[in-house]
């Protein structure tokens, strides 16, 4: 046999291929880092605290408010690997939001926001949500349009949410991924109730 017949009737070539022409069918995740399997950084997730610019409605407490406000294991929507993990270390009130923003997105075209999250406590005082802030929806401070989904609940695994967005003016999207915690009524003595709130979120997407 010629070795260039014996190479075509390998059955790994042509289930490399369908795993390629699979891939290709399938719209690219223009999210960065969105299984949170990488290191968190300003190429992919960045925490938002409290900063000049941003309304305390969004984020309230900076890193020192934060127990946890990384990737962890804990955060994994799987057994392995890891997810987002936001965490307070206060009683009071704290907001903090996973942020990336995409950029060079065609005007006008929707997008799609998927991914998992779950809330570790069922609570009125504490929130979580994905959110899309670009050409759609209700209007936000600096001018530009916000889409969000229902807030979190709370379950033995993470649940699926979605939405969908237009990019801004700049042809921009910007996902976030928001912990809202309010002032609680402090637990027993000794054992602070908000050590047991816990956001995850894992496995984002955002595709055309
Ligand atoms: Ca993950």
């Amino acid at each position: 046999m010629k070795p260039w017949r014996h190479f075509l009737m390998q059955p790994w070539l042509w289930m490399g291929l369908a795993l390629l022409t699979g891939a290709s069918a399938g719209a690219q995740n223009l999210l960065r880092n969105g299984n949170f399997e990488s290191e968190l950084g300003p190429t992919n997730w960045v925490v938002q605290f409290s900063a000049p610019g941003i309304p305390s409605t969004d984020a309230y407490g900076g890193p020192g408010d934060f127990a946890i406000a990384d990737r962890t294991t804990e955060g994994s929507r799987v057994v392995g690997g890891f997810g987002g993990h936001l965490r307070s270390r206060t009683d009071f009130t704290t907001r903090a939001y996973f942020k990336q923003i995409v950029s060079n997105l065609t005007a006008n075209q929707t997008y799609y926001l998927t991914g998992y999250m779950k809330i570790t406590e069922a609570d009125t005082k504490f929130h979580a949500y994905m959110e899309a802030v670009g050409g759609s929806g209700s209007p936000t401070a600096d001018g530009r349009f916000s889409v969000r989904t229902p807030d979190a609940t709370t379950g033995t695994t993470q649940s699926q949410y979605s939405l969908e967005q237009t990019p801004d003016s700049q042809r921009r999207i910007e996902v976030r991924l928001r912990f809202e915690k309010l002032s609680m009524t402090p637990g027993e003595i000794s054992y602070p109730k908000f050590v047991r709130y816990s956001v995850f979120f894992d496995d984002l997407s955002l595709t055309p």
